[in-house]
């Protein structure tokens, strides 16, 4: 039987450089986000917005470092609905800023290992948010999810421990097109795979995700997903406070999800970054639900699709 959906609000707005993002869970309940998965048949359960845990005092050398001890609180409520909520369904987060995914991937790759699998990330994205508390300039702490559930140093004192981090080389970021430098040197020292916009260019976002999936289900992995706007171009997505030029069209985010829903290997999602503020009459909350819906399994034609779970032949 079909897992259920489990939906989350995560108004978490610290992370950001701006205000707006708390409205996020709103407005992906206003654009219909419950319908659409209901539509597709799947039971959906809203369980309404998670709520942190009390703040406690924090303060680091970094003195650029903005909402600390609220981005702490919310990360141990995220992981924790993260890993719960994984064990019954698929859990999809609805933000909130991107901040959220330091408690969903952690929560995660948690629930991974419990079932003894090997845990997959596919970050879309413009920016790789893989600052440390240490090399933050902007002290938004929506720029550092990824540093701190792969494990990097500097986050222990401050952040939840991360019993499980999750192993660079089985995350795979696609959208790419704004690195801070102390975010390049990383970088170009872990396994992370990074197909920025000049791949995409190049390769298609067909071949890039193919390969990646394949390399999922060779192990028979689990996938998490995390769609952040500003992956998206500002043309179709103004609802962003980050946004870049350049980024991935309506078709080849469409395809992305496409794919994903073909492989059956996608177990939770986030959707991050949207700030109905800044948005043109809903459209950039109504593309985000578009895209979670195709994701989802929404289709224009039935057709033969690309197996990438190994089903083995009847004799
Ligand atoms: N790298 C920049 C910073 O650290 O401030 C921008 C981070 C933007 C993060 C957005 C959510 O992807
Ligand atoms: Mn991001
Ligand atoms: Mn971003
Ligand atoms: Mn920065």
């Amino acid at each position: 039987m079909q897992k259920p959906c489990i939906l989350f609000g995560v108004p978490v707005q610290d992370g950001a450089g701006r205000m707006g993002c708390d409205m996020g869970p709103s407005a992906f309940r206003t654009a219909g986000l419950i319908t659409e998965l209901s539509g597709l048949g799947y039971n959906v359960e809203d369980r309404g917005n998670i709520v942190p845990t009390p703040p406690r005092e924090l303060s680091h050398p970094n003195s650029a470092i903005r909402a600390l001890p609220e981005i702490v609180a919310w990360t141990e409520a995220i992981a924790e609905a993260a890993y719960r909520a994984s064990g019954e369904g698929i859990p999809i987060f609805m933000g909130g800023d991107h901040s959220l995914s330091a408690g969903s991937m952690t929560g995660l790759a948690r629930r991974a290992a419990t079932e003894g699998r090997e845990f997959f990330v596919l970050w879309l994205d413009s920016h790789p948010d893989f600052h440390t508390l240490e090399t933050t300039t902007s002290g938004n702490l929506h720029g550092v999810p990824m540093a701190y559930a792969t494990g990097r140093d500097g986050f222990s004192g401050y952040f939840p421990n991360v019993d499980v981090p999750v192993k660079p080389e089985n995350v795979c970021m696609m959208g790419i097109r704004s690195v801070d430098p102390a975010e390049r040197t990383a970088l170009a020292t872990t396994g992370v795979t990074v197909h920025d916009m000049r791949s995409i260019d190049e390769n298609g976002v067909g071949p890039l995700l193919d390969g990646f999936l394949k390399r999922v289900a060779a192990v028979d992995g689990i996938l998490h997903v995390s769609l952040d706007v500003d992956f998206l171009d500002p043309g179709i997505a103004p609802g962003v406070g980050t946004s870049v030029p350049g980024g991935a069209t309506f078709r080849e985010a469409h395809l992305i999800m496409e794919m994903l829903h073909d492989s059956g290997l996608v177990r939770s999602l986030d959707l991050v970054e949207l700030n109905p503020f800044l948005d043109e009459r809903g459209r950039t909350a109504l593309l985000m639900v578009d895209l979670a819906s195709s994701l989802m399994g929404r289709r224009v034609l039935d057709r033969p699709t690309q197996s990438y779970r190994h089903t083995p032949k009847a004799p």
